[in-house]
Parts: C-alpha cells; structure tokens; sequence
C-alpha cells in the first residue's frame, strides 16, 4: 500500500481493510486514497471472495477529518472527493461488509452505507452529526440513509444530529446484524456467509422512501421543530431539504443538491463558528503548565455543605455520576427542604420518560442527608454551597479544614468571592479551589474551575478530570471578582438596565439579545435567576463601585419593592402559576417615574444598539480578563458563555464572534460608546492593540500559545 493509513490483510478467501489514522480514524488525506487503493486489490484478486472494512483502535471511523475543512474553506486544498470514492465502493462487483465499534459518524456512517453490509458491536454508536458543526452530511448520508433506515428516522438522524445505538440501527435496517464477542471474527463469518450473493446497493433501494403523502407530514413536522429548537441556523433545514429531495429525485441528482447545499452550509458564518466550538471544548482541557500525565487523585465519594438550590443541584451532578454525596444543612427545615426540591427533580425527570423510577431511587439513595460534620473525615472532597458572604464561607472552611483529611479537596462554589482569601481560612491552601457550578447546576454544563494562588497542580487535574465525569465541560479560570463569565456578565446587564432606564421597552431588550440568540433575554435571565443574588452581592460589594460612575438602579429598586424575579412571582415580568411571563404596565410605568427622577430623558433605541451594547460589553471584558490572564485563551471565554450563559454556539462565543465582526469596527463603536455614555465604555487596551494591527482574538491566541 503507498500508505500505512489502510492495511490489506487476508483471512482464507475474506480480504480485511482496516483504517488506522489514530485516535479516531477520520478520513483525512490519504485516507480515502488508502481505502481505493485495497479495494482495487481486492477486485483483482480473484481469490478473495469478499472483503470487510473496519477501524483500528477505539473506534470505527469518526467522519471527515474535521481540520481539513478550514483549509477547503481558505482554498488550500480541494474537497476529499469522497462521494465519488463511496460510488466506486458500491459498485465493486465483490461484497464489502463495514464492521462497526465505538463510532461510526459523518463520514464514517456515509462509508459504511455505501458498502453492501454493516455488522456491528452491541456497544457501537452511528450518526449523522454533521449539523453540529454546522453542515449537512456531503458524501451521500441524506440519500443512503433515508433508502436504509425510512425517512422519519432519516430526517431526524441529519437533521438533528444525535447518534444512535447499535441496536436501533439494527432496529432502522442500518445495521444487519450485531456481533458479541470478536467482530473482527464475526464480521468474517458473516461475509463468508454472503459471499456468493449478489452485492446488494443502497442506492437502488427504493421501498422505504415514503409516498408523498407522509414525507409531506414528516418534512412539515421536521422543519418546524428545526425552527423551535435549532433558532437560525440554517444546517438543519438545509439537511431536511436535502433528505427531502432523496424522495423526488433519482440518487445522483439528490447527492447533487446534497453536496451543492453542504458546500453552501461548509462556506457559512455558522459552519465556520460551530468548528471552532468544536475544537474549543477540547482545548479548554489542556493547560499549559498542567500536563496530561498529572497525577490525580481520588474522588470517590463527596459532601456537600449547603443543600439550597445550588447545593442540592450538585448533590444530584454528583449522585447521576454514582458518587455517594453527604448533603449537609445547618438545622432539619432547611435540609428537608433541600431533599424535598432534589425528590421533586428527580420526580420530574421520571415524569418526563427522562429517567426511571428505579434509577432515580437509586441515585436518590446515594445522597445522605446529614446535619453534622460527621463522616466528612473519609470524603475525598468538600463542595462548599454556603450563602454568598465571606465571614460565612472562612467560617465553613476553618471547619472544614479541622475535620477533614489531609489530601481532601476543599472546593468552594463561590461565583464572585475570592478564593485565596477563603482559603486563608485553611491550613492547605494547595488543597483549595473554586468549583462554579451554574444553576441549575444538574442541567448546565459549564463548571468554572477556579484556580486560587497555591492551588495544587494535582488538585486541578483532578478537578479538570472530574467534570468531565461529571458530564460538564471544565474551564480553568483565575481568581479575580467574579472569575471569568459573571466577570463578563455584570457589564452586559448593567447595559440591559441602562437601556431600560433610558427608555427602552423590557421587552424589547429581551427580544433583540433573544433574535440574535440567547437563549433568553438578560433581564429575563435576571428574573429567573432572582434578582436578589446580584442586590446582595452589590450591597457586599458597595465600597468597590467608583465614585461616581453611573451605576444602574433599575435592580436596585425592583428588590426594594420584594420584586425578586421568578420566584416572588414578580420581578422585571409577573409571572403566573406556571411561572410564565407577561409584561407588567406598573413596571414600566415606574421606569418612567424613576428615570425622570434621576434626570435620564427617554428616547428610543433600535434593536442593533441594545445588542451591540449588551454583547460589546460582553467582548471589553472579555478582552480586559484575556489580557490580565484570568482566562488562558479567548476560547475558553467562548466555551463559558456558550455552557454557561446561552451563547449561540452557532455565533461560536464572544470572542469569535467580535474577531467575524471585526475588532476594528468593534472598538470604533466601543470608543463611540465611550463618548456617548462615559467612563464604563474605556476601551480595553488589547482590544484597542489588536483592533490597530488588524489582528483578532484568536491571532493573541495563536501568538502568546507559541510564546509559552
Ligand atoms: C463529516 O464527516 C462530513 C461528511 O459528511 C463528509 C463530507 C465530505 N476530525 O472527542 P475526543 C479529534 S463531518 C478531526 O476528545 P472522544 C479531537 O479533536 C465530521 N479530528 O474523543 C481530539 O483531538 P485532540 C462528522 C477529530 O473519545 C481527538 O480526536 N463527525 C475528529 O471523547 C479525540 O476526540 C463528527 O462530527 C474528526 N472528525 O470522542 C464526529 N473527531 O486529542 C466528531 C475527533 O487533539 N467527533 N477528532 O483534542 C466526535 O464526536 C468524538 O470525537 C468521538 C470520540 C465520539 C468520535
């Protein structure tokens, strides 16, 4: 073979091709080359009677090689071809059986439809993940797999990107049989047993494309759940088009149009976006001072001390990863309480088909409640859930620190307070990290992981590690007032109430940040978080504000009158029962009065100033903590507001999305800003270097990497 990216191997008359491009196979260059070269082979050996195609290592093949397409997008290198290597595949005289483990995705499930047969792991995954990254499946997927598996499951599998297991492919007709034991083996079995058989095409499969009739319904119901719950983006209704036009024209001229709107999608904003998102998830995990190999240490069991909505949150992150928990309260009404809230949860999770009964029982089982330090000496760490206020949390470390081994981690779920000055509380400071978990912490995926002054290497290894068994997405900060995303948050929402109080509608605010993508509107997001964290936090930290620099009052005032948000059925909206919002006249009634007492006239305000404002104090902050060094990279900002505040992923985070813009025309605007609404809009000075040498984000990134 001209490379060792495909090995040719035989067993008796049955040829094995097996990919080894580590660590997941993708098809990148040389790849395809590599697969044409040992089918050709195996055509011309006329004593190999059949072949199967499988992956080296811990997977079948992942798709595309992901990096290549950057440089398809820049016209470095022309595309793969692959469509055109699957076509050949199809129609080797000869059968082909792909045995699939680990993951067959994108290109790999395109690959493995295009051969005759597919046998697979009992454990093994396929998919169509492609929408993900902001594309459609471009070497055939949205016309193979509708003829494989019906159009229904077809269209949900491209357009809404999930995988799913080997029994349901085999289940959909993906699959044809799974093979326990040795799939190397099995698979050879099977091809022997069809060798003699005609190889059968995917292409000239027609009986489960549908009549027109149902795929009307099933393209209707798709796109409307694409607008609902894929908001702007283009790939998922590029995807059902796409599947679409596998039941109105014959195969080539679909894989035509599949591959002319995968170009479309391949060049677009969003593609580009939800690549980098890709990559960043994974390189938020590597620290530079902290290597791979580490050591960790053990975390086998946990307490939690606090069990109010945060507390019992992380109990329950804790307990669905099987890691008993002891949730500790101060006095019995506050811990029934808190296990009354978790129970409702899980009940809610069960409710919804989401978890079964036994399973949340048994999860449920692994939280023991607690009302003394007791049993804290064998944890291996502590989350501390306090209240938010600093003589409270040095409290609970000092005790901590009394009661529990050496070697244990004391973790704190501060959001703004500072972490070396809890742990001066302690006499293991190297043992002390914050651990920001965001509400509500069972659902979001973000953990900031908060590095203090003498934090331990080991210790943030092992907190990196453990969110990802967790099931969150570990970011490391640096310890300054607010970290990194609630850092970034306090300009973005004091902008939100100024434009309030300068006369915008509430609700217009929320809808403009809402159509550019949030998941919901700031002052919504308020509301829902309750008003009352950031008063009290204001009220501790009063004496930092500068000395006459606007402050917004609008919060201020709300939680004066006990309108606290969502769960005081009142705060920015009313709220009914339900907890649904409507807008409340005496709320903007009394912005009027207010803002006429502090001397603001009204005026109005477009849609394009309420976010460029919201979101360019987002990028100032965010350029001011990636300079100072809070945040490694600027896609580690990115990856936070994109896990923890709503960020459209498709918009790729902050920081990716001011470098689309320009950071020219950003800090043009910023400095326009800056005129207009005073001090609060300085500049951030990298902003104003790198916008001068027309430079972005991500070249600070590449620059100050290669300098380390
Ligand atoms: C496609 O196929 C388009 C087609 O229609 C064809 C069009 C012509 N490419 O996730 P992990 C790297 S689009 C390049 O940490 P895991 C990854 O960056 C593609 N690199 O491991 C990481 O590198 P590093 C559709 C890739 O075990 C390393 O591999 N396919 C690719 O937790 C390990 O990855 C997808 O979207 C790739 N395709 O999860 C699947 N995949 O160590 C994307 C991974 O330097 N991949 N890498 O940080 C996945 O979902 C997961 O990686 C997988 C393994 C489940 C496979």
């Amino acid at each position: 073979m001209n490379n060792n990216l495909v090995e040719l191997s035989r067993d008796g008359e049955i040829a094995v091709i097996l990919i080894n491009n580590p660590p997941v196979n993708a098809l990148g260059a040389g790849v395809p080359e590599g697969i044409a070269e040992a089918i050709e082979k195996f055509v011309q050996d006329s004593q190999l009677r059949a072949a199967v195609l499988m992956g080296a290592g811990k997977s079948f093949v992942a798709g595309a090689d992901i990096k290549e397409f950057g440089k398809i997008t820049s016209g470095q290198r022309a595309g793969s071809g692959l469509g055109r290597l699957l076509s050949k595949l199809e129609e080797c005289p000869k059968p082909i059986v792909t045995a699939i483990h680990g993951s067959a995705f994108g290109g790999g499930l395109e690959l493995a439809m295009a051969t005759h047969y597919r046998v697979a792991s009992p454990t093994a995954q396929v998919g169509q993940p492609e929408v993900k990254l902001g594309i459609i499946p471009g070497a055939g997927g949205t016309q193979r797999l509708p003829r494989l598996a019906g159009v229904a499951k077809a269209v949900e599998m491209c357009a809404e990107g999930n995988p799913i297991n080997a029994a349901d492919a085999l289940q959909y007709g993906i699959v044809d049989r799974l093979i326990d034991g040795d799939l190397q083996l099995g698979a050879a079995e099977f091809a022997r047993e069809i060798a003699e058989k005609p190889a059968p095409q995917t292409r000239a499969r027609s009986e489960r494309l549908g009549s027109p009739e149902e795929n009307a319904q099933i393209f209707a119901v798709a796109r409307q759940n694409a607008r609902a719950k894929q908001r702007n983006m283009a790939a998922p209704l590029a995807a059902i088009d796409a599947v679409e036009a596998a039941t109105t024209m014959p195969f080539e001229q679909g894989c035509e149009y599949e591959q002319k709107r995968f170009i479309e999608c391949l060049f677009s904003e969003q593609s580009k976006a939800l690549i980098h998102v890709f990559f960043g998830e994974r390189e938020v995990a590597k620290i530079p001072d902290v290597p791979k190999q580490t050591a960790v240490l053990p975390v086998s069991s946990v307490a939690v001390v606090g069990a109010g909505t945060m507390g019992g949150g992380i109990a329950m992150v804790f307990a669905n990863a099987g890691i008993p928990v002891l949730l500790k309260e101060v006095d019995q009404p506050a811990l029934d309480r808190g296990l009354a809230n978790i129970r409702k949860n899980y009940d809610y999770s069960v409710s919804k088909g989401r978890l079964t009964q036994q399973a949340a029982g048994k999860r449920l089982a692994l939280i023991q409640p607690t009302l003394r330090f007791e049993g804290f000496s064998d944890v291996e760490m502590v989350v501390e859930a306090v209240f938010e206020g600093m003589e409270l949390k040095k409290q609970v470390f000092a005790e901590l620190d009394r009661v529990c081994k050496r070697g244990t981690i004391l973790a704190s779920n501060t959001s703004t307070l500072s972490i070396d000055e809890i742990a001066s509380a302690t006499s293991r400071a190297e043992f002390v990290i914050g651990t920001h978990f965001f509400s509500p912490a069972n659902v979001m995926r973000l953990l900031e992981i908060v590095r203090g002054r003498a934090t331990s290497k080991e210790v943030i290894a092992t907190c990196m590690q453990l969110s990802k068994k967790l099931g969150k997405v570990g970011v490391l900060v640096g310890n300054c007032m607010g970290f990194v995303g609630n850092r970034m948050f306090g300009p973005y929402r004091r902008e939100a109430q100024f434009l309030v109080e300068e006369g915008a509608p509430i609700e217009a605010v929320d809808q403009a940040l809402f159509d550019f993508g949030m998941a919901m509107g700031p002052l919504a997001t308020g509301d829902l978080a309750g008003l009352d964290v950031g008063w009290r936090i204001r009220k501790e930290h009063g004496h930092l504000q500068a000395l006459g620099l606007r402050q917004p009052f609008a919060e201020d005032k709300l939680c004066e009158l006990g309108r606290f948000g969502q769960k005081t059925g009142a705060g920015w909206y009313k709220y009914d029962g339900h907890r649904r919002a409507t807008v409340d006249p005496a709320v903007a009634a009394l912005m009027r009065e207010w803002s006429t007492q502090a001397g603001i006239p009204p005026r109005d305000i477009s849609a394009e100033e309420i976010v460029d404002r919201c979101i360019y104090g987002l990028v100032n902050e965010g350029a001011r903590i990636l300079e100072q060094g809070y945040a490694l990279r600027a896609t580690d900002i990115d990856i936070i507001y994109l896990y923890g505040y709503g960020f459209p992923a498709y918009r790729g985070g902050p920081m990716w999305y001011a470098d689309r813009v320009g950071l020219d025309k950003v800090y043009d605007r910023i400095c326009e800003f800056h005129r207009q609404f005073g001090a609060h809009w300085e500049p951030a000075p990298l902003l104003k270097e790198l916008a001068a040498q027309q430079k972005t984000f991500s070249d600070f990134q590449s620059e100050r990497g290669a300098a380390a």
